[in-house]
């Protein structure tokens, strides 16, 4: 297959390309704007007859038609994705998770592409700490970020273009990932560069909030697994049963990294934040045989923090912006 990654200079995105150049023999056509959350060093070493890189807008007709008229599938990553940036600033994330999307979908429709959107398990809302039920894929949308709304409303946008036009879709929700090639913006690779840095790590609230952790690698076998035998149409949850708490990743990031496990801050906590998520992935499982390869959270952290040990020249042009932006909020 020719696939069009949208957002392949991300997080998760250069994840999937890494995954696909490795385990099938599919091409790849990564168009990705270059945000300041993109990064093409992300993609670096990639056979270049594999995969080719375009620079642009997913919400610009003409580049994401013409890619689209090459391509047997399109695997959409590309986002706004940091929650407290769509508190400060809302407006690139309608501009890019909803008109963005609506711009692939037509393209998807005009040329009868088979499109996987990702989406996540935010768009569900939140869990109390002491329910013992998991995000299924019929839970209700219930999103309290800017973020997790536009989200919402991007798959409410796949959804009817499935129904209304027969366009080939499936959707997948994955939960929080954690990995190598994570902007420093998010929870786990800020505490690391932080306490390279000798800054110490920033806790939002009492950090009693609870994220259902999986590796990037594990997300990405499952959203290949999907796009290659998923039922079109259908919605599939991705977890890998990883719930810890804030408190806890912190304090095992501190001792992993040799520092006493107190030597953290709280701090102002997020608006509106989100108290737990979690996934139950059974259908997944079931239905289409994936499993998840990283069962030891702490082991997967470890190999994380040696990774931004040994990659500063990667994080560092970012941090003090980073850093700068939290500074302003009291975070
Ligand atoms: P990221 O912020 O690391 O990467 C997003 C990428 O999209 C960047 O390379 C950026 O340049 C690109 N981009 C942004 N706007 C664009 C536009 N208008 N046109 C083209 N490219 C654009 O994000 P991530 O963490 O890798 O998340 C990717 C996707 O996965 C998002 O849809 C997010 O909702 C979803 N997701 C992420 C996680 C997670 O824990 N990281 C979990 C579940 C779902
Ligand atoms: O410095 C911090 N201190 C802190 O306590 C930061 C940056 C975060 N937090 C908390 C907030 C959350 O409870 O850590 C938790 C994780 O925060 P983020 O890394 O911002 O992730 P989250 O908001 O949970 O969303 C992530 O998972 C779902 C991704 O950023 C989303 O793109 C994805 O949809």
């Amino acid at each position: 297959m020719r696939l069009l990654v949208t957002g392949g200079a991300g997080f998760t995105g250069s994840n999937f390309v890494r995954h696909v150049v490795e385990h099938t023999d599919h091409d790849v056509t990564v168009l990705d704007k270059l945000t300041y959350a993109g990064n093409t060093a992300s993609l670096a070493g990639l056979p270049t007859g594999r995969v080719r890189f375009v620079q642009g807008d997913i919400a610009d007709a003409e580049v994401v038609g013409r890619l689209t008229g090459d391509a047997d599938a399109i695997v959409h990553y590309a986002a706004e994705s940091h929650a407290d940036n769509s508190l400060h600033d809302p407006r690139p994330f309608l501009d890019t998770n909803i008109i963005g999307t609506y711009t692939l979908l037509e393209a998807a429709r005009r040329h009868g592409t088979r499109f996987h959107h990702i989406s996540t398990d935010e768009v569900y809302g939140d869990l109390e700490l002491d329910d013992p039920e998991r995000f299924t894929e019929t839970a209700p949308y219930n999103p309290s970020s800017p973020y997790s709304a536009t989200k919402a409303g991007s798959d409410l946008l796949v959804r009817a273009w499935v129904r209304s036009f027969g366009v080939r879709a499936t959707i997948s929700h994955c939960s929080n990932n954690y990995g190598p090639y994570q902007h420093v913006e998010k929870f786990i690779p800020r505490q690391i560069t932080n306490v390279i840095r000798g800054i110490r790590p920033r806790l939002y609230g009492a950090g009693r909030n609870v994220r259902d952790w999986i590796h990037a690698d594990d997300h990405s076998s499952a959203v290949l697994t999907i796009l290659e035998n998923g039922e079109i149409g259908r919605t599939y949850l991705i977890g890998a049963d990883g719930e810890r708490s804030n408190k806890d990743v912190v304090e095992l990031i501190l001792s992993l990294m040799g520092e006493p496990v107190d030597a953290y801050d709280q701090v102002v906590d997020r608006a509106g934040h989100d108290l737990r998520y979690a996934i139950d992935s059974t259908r997944l499982r079931t239905e289409l045989g994936w499993m998840p390869l990283y069962g030891d959270f702490e082991k997967g952290l470890a190999a994380t923090i040696d990774w931004y040990r040994g990659h500063e020249e990667w994080w560092a042009p970012s941090k003090d912006a980073t850093e700068a932006f939290y500074s302003g909020k009291g975070q």
